[in-house]
């Protein structure tokens, strides 16, 4: 028989969770339940648990140069995530590759707070570093509501509130805003998927409980899609349905406050 080679494969450029909840730990494992190749760069190293974090150390910029040249000169990469970026001046450098690729690769940018250390490296903050070097070159960013917040300076109360800050968020340059976290009262969540060209709903249920890796599984469960040239709402529509999937699969902490999203080996739509 013959061995297969890859022809499809997705990068995650992302920390290292070490209690395998969210980060590169949950982005290779949703790469897996979705049968796409998952390849990763690594940006820091956290030290946590369901607890907290305990310990965050970066990566340095040369390695996280380093380790995409590595990959891009070998893998056919199809879509790219970023995650958690610890550094100002490594955000700057990423972009500038991210940026140079020809042909472009659709890219999904989850703007990760860092918390609680690493936040601030230089005068200007990791958010701003990825709303200004990343959002132009992203397909799609994945804020949550929080998120949302601080990238815009808006208060978001209300499902209004969500529309005027991905109206304010898509100005700043990526091809489409998928918003998260809608709650205003009620047992539903409603995400927002804004592009040039339209304004789509999801709405599932809240689960009650905090889950560990939510975000890290959407945003990378979108990066698969796109790889298999799903089209964005398409790849979204899966991303959110296969969150919901793993959050009714769900294990609780043993000491800890935030629930785990169990790994899996496949996902059905
Ligand atoms: O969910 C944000 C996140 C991303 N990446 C890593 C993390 C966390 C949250 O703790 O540890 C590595």
């Amino acid at each position: 028989m013959q061995t297969p080679v890859i022809e499809r494969s997705v990068l995650t450029i992302a920390g290292s969770d070490s209690c395998g909840g969210s980060g590169i730990q949950a982005d290779m494992n949703t790469f897996a339940a979705f049968g796409v190749y998952g390849a990763s760069v690594v940006t820091a190293v956290t030290a946590r648990n369901t607890i907290g974090i305990q310990a965050v150390e970066p990566v340095s910029d040369r390695m996280i140069v380093d380790q995409m040249e590595s990959i891009m000169e070998d893998l056919p990469i199809c879509a790219i995530k970023t995650g958690m970026l610890p550094s100002v001046p490594g955000i700057a450098v990423l972009g500038e590759i991210l940026g140079q690729l020809r042909p472009r690769i659709p890219m999904v940018v989850d703007p990760v707070v860092i918390e609680p250390k690493g936040k601030e490296l230089t005068g200007d903050t990791i958010l701003d570093a990825v709303k200004n070097h990343l959002f132009p070159l992203a397909t799609v960013i994945t804020p949550n509501r929080e998120e949302a917040q601080v990238l815009t300076g808006n208060t978001i109360n209300s499902m209004e509130d969500m529309e005027v800050a991905a109206r304010k968020l898509l100005e700043l340059g990526p091809g489409a805003v998928f918003l998260k976290g809608g709650q205003f009262g009620g047992g539903e969540i409603t995400d927002i998927l804004l592009t040039r060209d339209e304004l789509l709903t999801f709405s599932h249920p809240a689960f009650k409980g905090r889950f560990h890796g939510t975000g890290c599984a959407l945003s990378s469960a979108v990066a698969a899609g796109l790889a298999m040239s799903r089209t964005l709402p398409e790849a979204v529509n899966d991303a959110v349905e296969y969150v919901q999937d793993c959050l009714r699969n769900s294990l609780a902490p043993v000491k800890g406050h935030v629930g785990l999203l169990g790994h899996r080996t496949g996902f059905s739509r």
